[in-house]
């Protein structure tokens, strides 16, 4: 098996920490996302890490990939065992794609003059990860078992400290289960292997609105 993936990348994070907890070996190559290696595309059609390479396929998508690690290495089990709490975790896993990535992304890219509005927007959405989300007792997101849920979100929230760091921004305070969560999340050795400090998700930060402004400087 082999995962292409990028340190700093979040959605990648997502795969190698699930191929941790199913104790997978996998030769890893490491991409550097701002200075793509010659050939790229041809490994992954949308440009963008992760990609694992399998049985002979090629899987992208960090939510796919993941959702085929537990298909095709059911041990230890990442899904829930009935359709009915299944659809509740895939609920929690599209939204954190579409509403909790979006949020959080536009705090980060606000400007001086949106970052208030922007603030107030993902206190929002925290707040209702606390209260529908984190409805069951814990300590993991879906309850007594980790689940693809707990490594969906894991390293978006591990990322906050970058707004909180550059900007102030600070997680609304009724907002506790969230914090217990993420606390017991961080202490899996799947998860830990992976974490890093703030002052380094500031400065992947920096790089790519580097890349960014390089890209825009450049007219694409
Ligand atoms: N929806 C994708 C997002 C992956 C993604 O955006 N990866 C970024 C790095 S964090 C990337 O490869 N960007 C390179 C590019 O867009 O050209 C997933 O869940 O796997």
């Amino acid at each position: 098996m082999e995962l292409y993936s990028y340190d700093a990348c979040p959605f990648a994070q997502r795969s190698r920490i699930v191929l941790a907890e199913k104790g997978l070996d996998y030769e890893l190559h490491e991409v550097d996302v701002h200075n793509k290696p010659a050939g790229w595309e041809r490994i992954s059609p949308y440009g963008k890490v992760p990609v694992l390479l399998d049985g002979g396929g090629r899987i992208y998508e960090s939510r796919i990939i993941n959702e085929y690690l537990d298909e095709a290495y059911p041990e230890p089990p990442l899904m829930p065992g009935t359709p009915l709490a299944r659809a509740e975790a895939r609920i929690w896993i599209d939204y954190c794609d579409t509403r909790f990535l979006p949020a959080s992304h536009r705090y980060a890219w606000a400007d001086d003059a949106g970052r208030t509005e922007a603030a107030a927007e993902l206190d929002e959405v925290l707040r209702f990860l606390e209260r529908e989300g984190l409805a069951h007792s814990g300590p993991y997101w879906l309850g007594k078992e980790v689940s693809l849920v707990d490594f969906h979100y894991l390293p978006f929230v591990e990322r906050l400290a970058v707004h909180e760091q550059l900007h102030g921004y600070r997680w609304p305070a009724d907002c506790r289960r969230l914090r217990d969560w993420y606390a017991a999340v961080c202490e899996r050795p799947s998860v830990k292997g992976t974490l890093r400090p703030a002052e380094w998700h500031i400065e992947q930060h920096r790089r790519l609105r580097e890349a960014i402004e390089q890209r825009r400087a450049a007219g694409g």
